[in-house]
Protein backbone atom coordinates (compact mmCIF):
# COMPACT_ATOMS: atom_id res chain seq x y z
CA UNK A 1 0.00 0.00 0.00
CA UNK A 2 1.40 3.30 -0.63
CA UNK A 3 2.40 6.00 1.96
CA UNK A 4 -0.49 8.36 0.57
CA UNK A 5 -3.10 5.80 1.38
CA UNK A 6 -1.81 4.56 4.79
CA UNK A 7 -1.51 8.16 5.67
CA UNK A 8 -5.42 8.57 4.74
CA UNK A 9 -6.15 5.56 6.97
CA UNK A 10 -4.01 6.28 9.77
CA UNK A 11 -6.18 10.09 9.77
CA UNK A 12 -9.41 8.59 9.25
CA UNK A 13 -8.78 5.84 12.03
CA UNK A 14 -7.19 9.12 14.43
CA UNK A 15 -10.81 10.54 13.56
CA UNK A 16 -13.20 8.01 14.03
CA UNK A 17 -14.95 7.51 17.14
CA UNK A 18 -18.20 5.25 18.27
CA UNK A 19 -19.79 5.69 21.28
CA UNK A 20 -20.76 1.75 23.08
CA UNK A 21 -24.38 1.09 24.37
CA UNK A 22 -24.28 0.11 27.93
CA UNK A 23 -26.91 -2.44 27.34
CA UNK A 24 -24.88 -3.93 25.05
CA UNK A 25 -22.87 -5.25 28.08
CA UNK A 26 -25.93 -7.09 29.52
CA UNK A 27 -28.30 -10.14 29.67
CA UNK A 28 -30.42 -9.19 26.57
CA UNK A 29 -33.04 -11.27 24.79
CA UNK A 30 -35.59 -11.89 22.26
CA UNK A 31 -38.97 -11.62 22.82
CA UNK A 32 -38.86 -15.48 23.66
CA UNK A 33 -36.43 -15.24 26.22
CA UNK A 34 -33.26 -14.58 27.62
CA UNK A 35 -29.94 -17.05 27.40
CA UNK A 36 -28.11 -15.76 30.47
CA UNK A 37 -24.31 -15.49 29.81
CA UNK A 38 -22.19 -16.08 33.09
CA UNK A 39 -19.86 -12.92 32.30
CA UNK A 40 -22.91 -9.99 31.68
CA UNK A 41 -22.77 -7.08 33.11
CA UNK A 42 -25.64 -6.17 35.28
CA UNK A 43 -24.82 -3.32 37.67
CA UNK A 44 -23.56 -0.06 36.15
CA UNK A 45 -20.02 -0.66 37.19
CA UNK A 46 -19.55 -3.75 35.59
CA UNK A 47 -20.60 -2.12 32.31
CA UNK A 48 -18.29 0.51 32.82
CA UNK A 49 -15.99 -1.51 33.19
CA UNK A 50 -16.54 -3.36 30.45
CA UNK A 51 -16.58 -0.99 27.76
CA UNK A 52 -13.18 0.33 29.06
CA UNK A 53 -11.83 -2.69 28.00
CA UNK A 54 -13.35 -2.58 24.86
CA UNK A 55 -11.56 1.45 24.43
CA UNK A 56 -8.54 -0.14 25.83
CA UNK A 57 -7.89 -2.72 23.16
CA UNK A 58 -9.42 -0.77 19.86
CA UNK A 59 -8.53 3.12 20.69
CA UNK A 60 -11.93 4.29 19.55
CA UNK A 61 -14.89 3.96 22.12
CA UNK A 62 -13.94 6.67 24.69
CA UNK A 63 -17.92 6.42 25.25
CA UNK A 64 -20.86 4.85 27.26
CA UNK A 65 -24.37 5.14 26.38
CA UNK A 66 -27.02 4.63 28.96
CA UNK A 67 -30.21 4.08 29.36
CA UNK A 68 -32.30 5.65 31.92
CA UNK A 69 -33.79 2.99 33.63
CA UNK A 70 -31.72 0.72 33.63
CA UNK A 71 -28.91 2.75 34.55
CA UNK A 72 -30.05 4.90 36.55
CA UNK A 73 -32.67 4.22 38.57
CA UNK A 74 -32.90 6.75 41.06
CA UNK A 75 -32.86 9.33 37.98
CA UNK A 76 -31.45 12.89 38.57
CA UNK A 77 -30.37 11.44 42.16
CA UNK A 78 -27.83 9.07 40.01
CA UNK A 79 -25.88 11.31 38.26
CA UNK A 80 -23.50 12.78 41.58
CA UNK A 81 -22.55 8.45 41.42
CA UNK A 82 -22.64 7.82 37.59
CA UNK A 83 -20.42 10.81 37.26
CA UNK A 84 -17.94 9.64 40.13
CA UNK A 85 -17.86 5.78 37.79
CA UNK A 86 -16.95 7.57 34.81
CA UNK A 87 -13.98 9.57 36.21
CA UNK A 88 -12.99 6.63 37.86
CA UNK A 89 -13.04 4.36 34.86
CA UNK A 90 -11.85 6.82 32.49
CA UNK A 91 -15.03 6.36 29.76
CA UNK A 92 -16.81 9.49 29.52
CA UNK A 93 -20.93 9.51 29.95
CA UNK A 94 -22.47 9.56 26.01
CA UNK A 95 -25.90 9.62 25.08
CA UNK A 96 -28.93 9.52 27.70
CA UNK A 97 -31.92 7.19 26.39
CA UNK A 98 -35.13 7.75 28.25
CA UNK A 99 -36.92 4.59 28.21
CA UNK A 100 -40.74 5.27 26.97
CA UNK A 101 -41.92 1.90 26.71
CA UNK A 102 -41.27 -0.35 28.96
CA UNK A 103 -43.48 0.22 32.02
CA UNK A 104 -47.41 -0.32 32.36
CA UNK A 105 -48.77 2.56 31.91
CA UNK A 106 -47.31 2.36 28.25
CA UNK A 107 -48.83 0.00 26.62
CA UNK A 108 -50.77 2.05 24.61
CA UNK A 109 -48.14 4.45 24.12
CA UNK A 110 -46.38 7.50 25.71
CA UNK A 111 -46.33 10.87 23.81
CA UNK A 112 -49.44 9.56 21.66
CA UNK A 113 -51.07 7.98 24.50
CA UNK A 114 -54.67 9.03 24.53
CA UNK A 115 -54.56 9.34 27.93
CA UNK A 116 -53.12 12.45 29.47
CA UNK A 117 -51.88 11.59 32.65
CA UNK A 118 -49.79 9.10 30.64
CA UNK A 119 -48.39 11.73 27.81
CA UNK A 120 -48.05 13.70 31.06
CA UNK A 121 -45.83 11.03 32.79
CA UNK A 122 -43.74 10.46 29.80
CA UNK A 123 -43.22 14.21 29.70
CA UNK A 124 -41.74 14.10 33.13
CA UNK A 125 -39.40 11.32 31.95
CA UNK A 126 -38.16 13.44 29.19
CA UNK A 127 -37.65 16.45 31.13
CA UNK A 128 -35.73 14.65 33.51
CA UNK A 129 -33.79 12.37 30.78
CA UNK A 130 -32.61 16.25 29.93
CA UNK A 131 -31.66 16.58 33.17
CA UNK A 132 -29.58 13.85 33.82
CA UNK A 133 -27.82 14.98 30.38
CA UNK A 134 -27.21 18.05 31.70
CA UNK A 135 -25.52 17.75 34.96
CA UNK A 136 -23.45 14.51 33.45
CA UNK A 137 -22.31 17.25 30.76
CA UNK A 138 -23.06 14.94 28.16
CA UNK A 139 -24.36 16.16 24.37
CA UNK A 140 -27.47 14.32 23.16
CA UNK A 141 -30.61 12.81 24.37
CA UNK A 142 -31.67 9.88 22.50
CA UNK A 143 -35.50 9.47 22.13
CA UNK A 144 -36.66 6.23 20.34
CA UNK A 145 -40.29 5.49 21.02
CA UNK A 146 -42.28 2.41 21.33
CA UNK A 147 -45.73 4.32 20.07
CA UNK A 148 -48.09 3.03 17.44
CA UNK A 149 -51.37 0.65 16.91
CA UNK A 150 -51.64 -2.73 16.34
CA UNK A 151 -55.47 -2.55 14.57
CA UNK A 152 -56.90 -0.30 11.64
CA UNK A 153 -58.99 1.89 12.92
CA UNK A 154 -57.84 1.90 16.85
CA UNK A 155 -55.84 5.27 16.87
CA UNK A 156 -56.26 8.46 15.66
CA UNK A 157 -52.94 8.77 13.64
CA UNK A 158 -52.94 13.01 13.00
CA UNK A 159 -54.07 13.55 16.45
CA UNK A 160 -51.23 11.43 17.86
CA UNK A 161 -48.79 13.05 15.74
CA UNK A 162 -49.95 16.38 17.39
CA UNK A 163 -49.38 14.84 20.81
CA UNK A 164 -45.82 14.37 19.60
CA UNK A 165 -45.18 17.47 18.07
CA UNK A 166 -46.73 19.22 21.40
CA UNK A 167 -44.05 17.09 23.58
CA UNK A 168 -41.36 17.33 21.58
CA UNK A 169 -41.39 20.96 21.62
CA UNK A 170 -41.56 21.05 25.36
CA UNK A 171 -39.05 18.57 25.46
CA UNK A 172 -36.79 20.75 23.29
CA UNK A 173 -37.43 23.91 25.41
CA UNK A 174 -35.67 22.08 28.30
CA UNK A 175 -32.39 21.76 26.33
CA UNK A 176 -29.39 23.16 27.69
CA UNK A 177 -27.01 25.21 25.15
CA UNK A 178 -24.94 22.15 24.72
CA UNK A 179 -27.26 19.94 24.36
CA UNK A 180 -29.50 18.10 21.52
CA UNK A 181 -32.44 15.67 20.96
CA UNK A 182 -32.08 13.08 18.84
CA UNK A 183 -35.51 11.48 17.55
CA UNK A 184 -35.51 7.54 16.42
CA UNK A 185 -37.60 6.45 13.96
CA UNK A 186 -38.25 2.31 13.27
CA UNK A 187 -40.85 1.28 10.76
CA UNK A 188 -42.62 -1.50 13.18
CA UNK A 189 -42.12 -3.30 16.57
CA UNK A 190 -43.18 -3.24 18.63
CA UNK A 191 -46.40 -1.99 17.06
CA UNK A 192 -47.65 -4.27 13.92
CA UNK A 193 -50.02 -2.16 12.72
CA UNK A 194 -48.49 2.05 12.31
CA UNK A 195 -45.84 3.41 14.69
CA UNK A 196 -45.83 7.24 15.07
CA UNK A 197 -42.61 8.46 13.97
CA UNK A 198 -42.16 4.91 11.36
CA UNK A 199 -39.77 6.72 8.95
CA UNK A 200 -37.04 9.32 8.10
CA UNK A 201 -39.47 11.59 6.73
CA UNK A 202 -41.32 11.89 10.20
CA UNK A 203 -38.61 11.95 12.01
CA UNK A 204 -37.37 14.83 10.43
CA UNK A 205 -40.65 16.84 10.54
CA UNK A 206 -40.86 16.22 14.17
CA UNK A 207 -37.71 17.22 14.63
CA UNK A 208 -37.77 20.76 12.67
CA UNK A 209 -41.08 21.20 14.42
CA UNK A 210 -39.37 20.68 18.02
CA UNK A 211 -37.12 23.68 17.75
CA UNK A 212 -32.54 24.00 16.10
CA UNK A 213 -31.02 21.41 18.95
CA UNK A 214 -33.01 18.93 17.18
CA UNK A 215 -31.53 16.17 14.77
CA UNK A 216 -32.49 12.49 13.55
CA UNK A 217 -30.78 9.32 14.80
CA UNK A 218 -30.72 6.73 11.61
CA UNK A 219 -30.37 3.14 13.43
CA UNK A 220 -29.14 1.22 10.63
CA UNK A 221 -31.95 -2.03 11.89
CA UNK A 222 -34.89 0.32 10.86
CA UNK A 223 -35.44 0.39 7.77
CA UNK A 224 -37.54 -1.85 5.39
CA UNK A 225 -35.33 -4.30 3.44
CA UNK A 226 -33.12 -2.93 0.58
CA UNK A 227 -33.73 0.46 1.41
CA UNK A 228 -31.57 2.62 0.38
CA UNK A 229 -30.16 3.57 3.42
CA UNK A 230 -26.82 5.84 2.33
CA UNK A 231 -29.45 8.05 0.74
CA UNK A 232 -31.51 9.14 3.77
CA UNK A 233 -27.91 10.20 4.93
CA UNK A 234 -27.41 12.60 2.50
CA UNK A 235 -30.68 13.41 2.54
CA UNK A 236 -30.60 14.57 5.88
CA UNK A 237 -26.62 15.54 5.65
CA UNK A 238 -28.16 17.98 3.00
CA UNK A 239 -30.64 19.08 6.05
CA UNK A 240 -28.25 19.77 8.38
CA UNK A 241 -30.72 17.43 9.87
CA UNK A 242 -28.87 14.09 10.74
CA UNK A 243 -27.30 13.77 14.39
CA UNK A 244 -26.19 10.07 14.44
CA UNK A 245 -26.74 6.92 14.26
CA UNK A 246 -27.13 3.60 15.78
CA UNK A 247 -24.93 0.80 14.09
CA UNK A 248 -25.71 -2.91 13.71
CA UNK A 249 -27.01 -5.37 11.46
CA UNK A 250 -29.88 -7.48 10.63
CA UNK A 251 -31.12 -9.54 7.80
CA UNK A 252 -34.65 -9.40 8.58
CA UNK A 253 -36.03 -6.87 10.53
CA UNK A 254 -34.25 -4.90 13.83
CA UNK A 255 -31.75 -8.29 14.36
CA UNK A 256 -29.55 -6.05 16.30
CA UNK A 257 -26.32 -8.32 15.20
CA UNK A 258 -23.09 -7.17 15.37
CA UNK A 259 -21.80 -4.33 12.24
CA UNK A 260 -21.31 -5.79 8.65
CA UNK A 261 -21.88 -9.35 9.90
CA UNK A 262 -24.65 -9.82 6.80
CA UNK A 263 -23.87 -6.39 4.76
CA UNK A 264 -20.26 -4.92 5.16
CA UNK A 265 -21.16 -3.13 1.82
CA UNK A 266 -23.73 -1.43 3.36
CA UNK A 267 -21.81 0.17 6.34
CA UNK A 268 -19.45 0.95 3.69
CA UNK A 269 -21.20 2.78 1.09
CA UNK A 270 -22.92 5.21 4.33
CA UNK A 271 -19.37 5.81 5.94
CA UNK A 272 -18.65 6.42 1.91
CA UNK A 273 -21.72 9.03 1.55
CA UNK A 274 -20.51 10.98 4.56
CA UNK A 275 -17.14 10.90 3.63
CA UNK A 276 -17.58 12.25 0.15
CA UNK A 277 -19.86 14.98 1.82
CA UNK A 278 -17.49 16.33 3.80
CA UNK A 279 -15.30 16.35 0.96
CA UNK A 280 -17.27 18.22 -0.82
CA UNK A 281 -18.18 21.02 1.57
CA UNK A 282 -14.82 20.85 3.36
CA UNK A 283 -15.99 20.79 6.90
CA UNK A 284 -16.21 17.49 8.95
CA UNK A 285 -19.95 15.88 9.24
CA UNK A 286 -20.80 16.36 12.89
CA UNK A 287 -22.34 12.91 13.69
CA UNK A 288 -22.46 11.02 16.98
CA UNK A 289 -21.43 7.39 15.84
CA UNK A 290 -23.33 4.64 18.13
CA UNK A 291 -23.58 1.12 18.38
CA UNK A 292 -27.04 -0.67 19.00
CA UNK A 293 -26.54 -4.57 19.25
CA UNK A 294 -27.56 -6.48 22.12
CA UNK A 295 -26.91 -10.13 20.02
CA UNK A 296 -27.52 -12.46 22.68
CA UNK A 297 -25.52 -15.43 21.88
CA UNK A 298 -21.87 -14.41 21.06
CA UNK A 299 -19.82 -13.00 24.61
CA UNK A 300 -20.77 -9.84 24.92
CA UNK A 301 -17.52 -8.05 25.28
CA UNK A 302 -16.06 -10.22 22.71
CA UNK A 303 -19.41 -8.96 20.17
CA UNK A 304 -17.96 -5.24 20.89
CA UNK A 305 -14.89 -5.52 19.94
CA UNK A 306 -15.37 -7.32 17.05
CA UNK A 307 -17.63 -4.86 15.81
CA UNK A 308 -15.64 -1.90 16.60
CA UNK A 309 -12.79 -3.45 14.85
CA UNK A 310 -14.92 -4.20 11.87
CA UNK A 311 -16.33 -0.69 11.65
CA UNK A 312 -12.99 0.95 11.46
CA UNK A 313 -12.10 -1.25 8.50
CA UNK A 314 -15.14 -0.10 6.69
CA UNK A 315 -14.59 3.26 8.17
CA UNK A 316 -10.78 2.92 6.63
CA UNK A 317 -11.87 1.27 3.42
CA UNK A 318 -14.10 4.23 3.09
CA UNK A 319 -11.79 6.79 3.10
CA UNK A 320 -9.53 5.26 0.55
CA UNK A 321 -12.36 6.72 -2.38
CA UNK A 322 -10.89 8.92 -4.26
CA UNK A 323 -13.55 11.41 -4.31
CA UNK A 324 -11.65 13.52 -7.25
CA UNK A 325 -11.69 10.43 -9.59
CA UNK A 326 -14.81 9.46 -8.50
CA UNK A 327 -16.78 12.99 -9.21
CA UNK A 328 -15.27 12.97 -12.91
CA UNK A 329 -16.34 9.79 -13.86
CA UNK A 330 -19.51 11.30 -12.71
CA UNK A 331 -19.96 13.59 -14.53
CA UNK A 332 -18.63 11.76 -17.51
CA UNK A 333 -20.89 8.84 -17.15
CA UNK A 334 -17.83 6.69 -17.09
CA UNK A 335 -20.65 4.23 -15.03
CA UNK A 336 -17.60 1.62 -14.53
CA UNK A 337 -15.43 3.12 -13.67
CA UNK A 338 -16.82 5.14 -10.91
CA UNK A 339 -18.46 1.86 -9.43
CA UNK A 340 -15.25 0.34 -9.76
CA UNK A 341 -13.33 3.60 -7.31
CA UNK A 342 -15.85 2.22 -4.63
CA UNK A 343 -15.45 -1.47 -5.46
CA UNK A 344 -11.54 -1.68 -5.44
CA UNK A 345 -11.36 0.67 -2.47
CA UNK A 346 -13.93 -2.00 -0.73
CA UNK A 347 -11.78 -4.69 -1.85
CA UNK A 348 -8.51 -3.37 -0.55
CA UNK A 349 -7.18 -5.60 2.66
CA UNK A 350 -6.85 -2.44 5.27
CA UNK A 351 -5.77 -4.67 7.60
CA UNK A 352 -2.05 -4.81 7.53
CA UNK A 353 -2.16 -0.75 6.94
CA UNK A 354 -4.86 -0.74 10.27
CA UNK A 355 -2.03 -2.90 12.54
CA UNK A 356 0.38 -0.69 11.93
CA UNK A 357 -1.78 2.16 12.83
CA UNK A 358 -2.54 -0.12 16.21
CA UNK A 359 1.37 -0.28 16.83
CA UNK A 360 1.96 3.38 16.60
CA UNK A 361 -0.95 4.39 18.75
CA UNK A 362 0.22 1.73 21.78
CA UNK A 363 -2.62 -0.65 21.41
CA UNK A 364 -2.89 -4.15 20.51
CA UNK A 365 -2.41 -5.74 17.61
CA UNK A 366 -4.82 -8.30 17.19
CA UNK A 367 -7.77 -6.88 20.01
CA UNK A 368 -9.95 -10.02 20.00
CA UNK A 369 -6.70 -11.90 20.66
CA UNK A 370 -5.48 -9.45 23.13
CA UNK A 371 -9.07 -9.62 25.00
CA UNK A 372 -8.59 -13.18 25.06
CA UNK A 373 -5.66 -13.86 26.46
CA UNK A 374 -5.97 -11.03 29.28
CA UNK A 375 -8.05 -13.23 31.64
CA UNK A 376 -10.56 -10.38 32.04
CA UNK A 377 -13.19 -12.78 30.79
CA UNK A 378 -12.28 -15.59 32.96
CA UNK A 379 -12.39 -12.94 36.16
CA UNK A 380 -15.68 -11.51 35.31
CA UNK A 381 -16.88 -15.09 34.64
CA UNK A 382 -16.02 -16.25 38.10
CA UNK A 383 -17.07 -12.68 39.73
CA UNK A 384 -20.60 -12.55 37.79
CA UNK A 385 -21.58 -16.36 36.98
CA UNK A 386 -23.82 -17.23 40.54
CA UNK A 387 -25.56 -13.88 39.99
CA UNK A 388 -26.51 -14.09 36.38
CA UNK A 389 -27.23 -17.91 37.16
CA UNK A 390 -29.52 -16.38 39.53
CA UNK A 391 -30.98 -14.08 36.62
CA UNK A 392 -32.11 -10.75 37.00
CA UNK A 393 -34.80 -8.38 37.08
CA UNK A 394 -34.30 -6.01 35.28
CA UNK A 395 -33.97 -5.71 31.11
CA UNK A 396 -31.00 -4.98 30.66
C1 LIG B 1 -35.09 0.00 19.99
C2 LIG B 1 -34.27 1.16 19.50
C3 LIG B 1 -33.63 1.94 20.61
C4 LIG B 1 -33.05 1.07 21.67
C5 LIG B 1 -34.07 0.07 22.13
C6 LIG B 1 -33.55 -0.81 23.23
O1 LIG B 1 -35.42 -0.90 18.96
O2 LIG B 1 -33.30 0.71 18.58
O3 LIG B 1 -32.62 2.77 20.08
O4 LIG B 1 -32.73 1.91 22.75
O5 LIG B 1 -34.45 -0.72 21.02
MN1 LIG C 1 -31.62 2.11 18.15
MN1 LIG D 1 -33.72 -1.10 17.41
Amino acid sequence: MSADRADRIFAALDGFRIELPSWGFANTGTRFGKYMQPAAATTLEEKFSDAAQVHALTGACPTLALHVRWDLPAGVDSTPQVAALAQRVGIAVGAINPNLFEEQHYKFGSFGNPDAAVRERARAHAFESVEIGRRLGTRDVSFWFADGSNYPGTANIRQRRRWFEEALGAVHARLGAGQRMLVEYKPFEPAFYHTDIADWGMALLLARGAGPQARVLVDTGHHYLSQNIEQIVDWLLMEGMLGGFHFNDRRYADDDLTIGSIDPYQVFRIFREIRSFEWETGRAADLAYMIDQSHNLKGKIEAMIQTVVFAQELYAKASLVDESALASAQMQTDLVRAESLLQDAFATDVRPAIREWRAARKLAADPIDAFRQSGYLERITSERAARNAAGNSSYA
